[in-house]
């Protein structure tokens, strides 16, 4: 288990991950830097808040904590978190998206050790997770696992059958994370397709729900504790976050709040770092 940071160090950690998820975005000319933005807090908690155990040389490790990022598009993130555990360098995530390089537009688990589903197509992370939760228990390993959703993606049915089938088996050992930025691609989520209350939705299929404000880190850590001292429930975090969370100054100033699916370009990125740096 690496060691655990304390409040200001995953503050600091969670700005270098913006800084790295930037940077790779727009080195690679596309990509989904907002998506990546609004989850950047609860990612960074996970893997240096002393929640998830891994070993970076060990990837295969059978008692590894699992972390399945089931809105795909946003590995950016998952990608600089990897990179600062040590998983690989910075210099690597920096070919995101080009020919060949197995750092994909969205997690290939065939081509990077360490991540656990091939994701991007939404809706299917939930179900994977709870297959990583059955396993564990039949096998009678301890370790946890962790998906993390967007809100958009809690519109994809399949998702309501994963959260009804890890009720049924009363999965303690899995905690699911719903990245509620407000938006999914084509605009507001509540006009593509209004959840409304999303966390009574939840808890009425059986699971412990917490809601908080994801872009605030003590909040994160506060709920990922509780989260791993329920003992008879699945739990579910509804994290209110913000798309773009950390440079939304700059995305300001391009009038597109949502900003999905665009990389920032040299200038605007230039910005966003500089306004990061401030922050640090
Ligand atoms: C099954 C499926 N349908 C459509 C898409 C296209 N798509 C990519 S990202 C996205 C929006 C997702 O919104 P949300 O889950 O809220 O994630 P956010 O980017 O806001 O974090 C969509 C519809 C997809 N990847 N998979
Ligand atoms: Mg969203």
């Amino acid at each position: 288990m690496p060691k655990a940071l304390n409040l200001e160090e995953l503050k600091s950690k969670a700005n270098d991950i913006r800084k790295l998820i930037v940077r790779c975005t727009t080195a690679a000319g596309s990509g989904h830097p907002s998506s990546s933005l609004s989850a950047t807090d609860v990612v960074t908690a996970l893997y240096f808040g002393g929640f998830m155990k891994y070993n970076p040389q060990q990837p295969r490790d059978p008692d590894r904590d699992r972390f399945i990022l089931s809105k795909g598009h946003a590995c950016p993130v998952l990608y600089s978190a990897m990179a600062e555990a040590g998983y690989f360098s910075v210099d690597d995530i920096m070919t995101l998206r080009k020919l060949g390089s197995p750092w994909e537009g969205h997690p290939n688990m065939r081509r990077l050790p360490g991540i656990e589903a091939s994701t991007g197509s939404l809706g299917q992370g939930l179900s994977i997770g709870i297959g990583h939760a059955l396993a564990g228990r039949l096998d009678k390993k301890s370790y946890h696992v962790y998906v993390m959703l967007g809100d958009g993606e809690t519109g994809e049915g399949q998702v309501w059958e994963a959260f009804a089938a890890a009720e049924k088996y009363r999965l303690n050992n899995l905690t699911a994370i719903v990245d509620r930025n407000g938006y999914q691609q084509t605009g507001a989520t509540k006009d593509v397709l209004d959840m409304g209350d999303l966390a009574g939705k939840i808890a009425s299929f059986g699971w412990n729900v917490q809601t908080i404000n994801g872009n605030k880190m003590d909040e994160v850590v506060h709920a990922l504790e509780k989260a791993r001292a329920v003992k008879d429930q699945p739990t579910a975090i509804v994290a209110n976050t913000k798309k773009g969370f950390g440079i939304l100054p700059v995305l300001e100033t391009t009038g597109d709040l949502n900003y999905h699916g665009k990389p920032l370009s040299k200038e605007l990125a230039e910005k966003a770092l500089a306004l990061l740096s401030q922050t640090n």
